[in-house]
């Protein structure tokens, strides 16, 4: 039997294999990670890494998941140690070591609190998803309603939510005399760390007024961009990625070549100099968000849909759909007039690159992957562009087909979406006509808020739906923008 990926079989790994060349004993955890996903596995916590091996040993990471064991039971047999894959032209295998401790929220959450509240601690970073932010999608607002935000805000000592937790452990550090930690969202959500700062002072001020304005006074969210593509983590990847080393890891992480992070400057206290790992730490992240959300998670989205319709399984398999591979530096070009970008920038190579990036065919990123949660992801990637260019009057047609795949997509699938429910109730209620279908899913103002007003709208994504469906994915792209709606 193979041995297990840990400290001490680390020694017996081939010379090439990157490792932790640092003493993982002498770590303080400088940061509590909420939401360890491969996300933040293969972004973060790698950054982080190359900050520890470069001697700064006050960055360990505590992580924790806020409901799964799953990632806990596979990597605390192996001292918190997994392997990144780095999938390109060659493949780089390299152990990470910066996470040393992962808990598992429902099980302990007195234990995540006392963590974040650690004096050591000065950075609560989240990455988990666009829905876990309890947020009504088209209108940026805390979902007062949902059940998990009431519940936290009856409990504040046995939260569910990481406003909860947030909350929780900033009250604690207050009455402790400690200051507050800088909070730091890795989520592909418009204006992040906005976003979190106004929700979470919202969030508790419903708990605790005093609170609420002490944290809207005191607490640095910066905003970031991040920005790599790490698909799911198949049984075929771990095996073949404990093979090449020679130890089990029972559960890795594979990632493109590039990667991307770009910081606001604006820390409550310390933080760690993760430019020494090629983070850019700037005055304003707004144009680099945004033009990240909208070219490759707008494109991102679009191939998942017209790609998942066309029975492609990847989005590298999507590529080489030739009316798709056409399709997107159409959705690019009408995109990029409504980004302002800083003096310099070259969103022309930018595109390039993301083309170049989607047709990677060593990541097999799955388009069912993508397509996950689009109530979520569609406004900040697709909507928001569509009205700026209405507001431009200029045409909208690639961005009004990239939404009737999606709705498609609802009305074919049994959609994965926390709003899946209401979303089938709706299609269902209306049929598939697409004259009936339309309006009804324009008429959901949690994703769309007003946009499905404007006549021109309605009109350009019924005619793409019909497109759609008479001729099929690959053939619709084709015709896509000929009109000028
Ligand atoms: C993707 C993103 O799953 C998705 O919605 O668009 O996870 C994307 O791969 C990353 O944002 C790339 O940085």
């Amino acid at each position: 039997m193979t041995r297990r990926l840990t400290q001490a079989t680390l020694d017996t790994l081939r010379p090439d294999i990157v490792r932790p060349r640092y003493d993982r004993t002498t770590l303080q955890t400088g940061i509590v990670h909420l939401g360890v996903g491969a996300f933040q596995r293969a972004h973060q916590a790698v950054m982080t890494d190359t900050v520890l091996a470069g001697g700064d040993r006050r960055w360990g990471i505590t992580a924790a998941s806020l409901r799964s064991p799953a990632t806990r039971d596979a990597l605390a047999p192996q001292d918190g140690l997994y392997t990144l894959e780095q999938r390109g032209v060659q493949n780089v295998l390299s152990v990470i070591g910066s996470i040393t401790n992962i808990l598992v929220a429902p099980e302990s959450p007195t234990a995540l609190i006392a963590a974040l509240a650690h004096p050591h601690t000065h950075i609560a970073s989240l990455t988990v998803t666009e829905k876990a932010y309890c947020r009504d999608p088209a209108s940026d607002a805390l979902d007062e309603a949902h059940a998990d935000i009431r519940h936290d805000i009856a409990n504040p000592h046995m939260p569910r939510t990481v406003f909860g937790y947030l909350a929780a452990a900033i009250a604690r550090r207050r009455a402790e005399g400690l200051a507050p930690f800088t909070v730091l969202c890795c989520d592909n959500l418009p204006a992040n760390g906005q976003t979190v700062h106004r929700l979470l002072t919202r969030f508790a001020t419903l708990q605790n007024p005093g609170l609420g304005a002490y944290i809207a006074d005191q607490v640095a969210c910066p905003d970031t961009m991040v920005d790599r593509i790490i698909p799911a983590t198949t049984d075929a990847d771990r095996a073949s990625i404990s093979a090449s080393l020679g130890l089990d890891d029972a559960w890795p992480v594979i990632a493109e070549p590039f990667s991307q992070w770009v910081i606001e400057n604006r820390f409550t206290g310390p933080r760690p100099a993760w430019e020494q790992a090629g983070a850019m730490l700037v005055a304003d992240v707004a144009p680099f968000e945004t033009m990240k959300l909208r070219l490759l998670n707008g494109s991102h989205s679009a191939l998942a849909y017209l790609g998942s319709l066309a029975g492609h399984e990847t989005v590298a398999d999507a590529m080489a759909d030739p009316g798709i591979a056409a399709f997107l530096p159409r959705l690019m070009q009408a995109t990029a007039p409504t980004l302002s970008m800083p003096a310099g920038t070259d969103l022309a190579t930018y595109q390039a690159n993301l083309l170049q990036r989607f047709r990677n065919p060593a990541l097999r990123h799955r388009t069912l992957q993508i397509a996950m949660d689009g109530s979520q992801k569609l406004p900040q990637r697709l909507l928001a562009p569509m009205a700026s260019l209405l507001t431009a009057g200029r045409p909208i047609a690639c961005h009004a087909l990239a939404v009737a795949a999606w709705m498609r997509h609802i009305a074919t699938t049994t959609p994965q979406d926390p709003m899946a429910a209401e979303l089938m109730r709706v299609v269902t209620e209306a049929g598939p006509e697409p004259e009936h279908l339309v309006p009804a899913l324009l008429g959901v103002r949690a994703i769309f808020g007003t946009i499905g007003d404007h006549p021109v709208v309605r009109i350009g994504i019924t005619t793409a739906l019909r497109q759609l469906i008479i001729l099929g994915p690959s053939e619709a792209v084709l015709r896509s923008g000929g009109e000028g709606w």
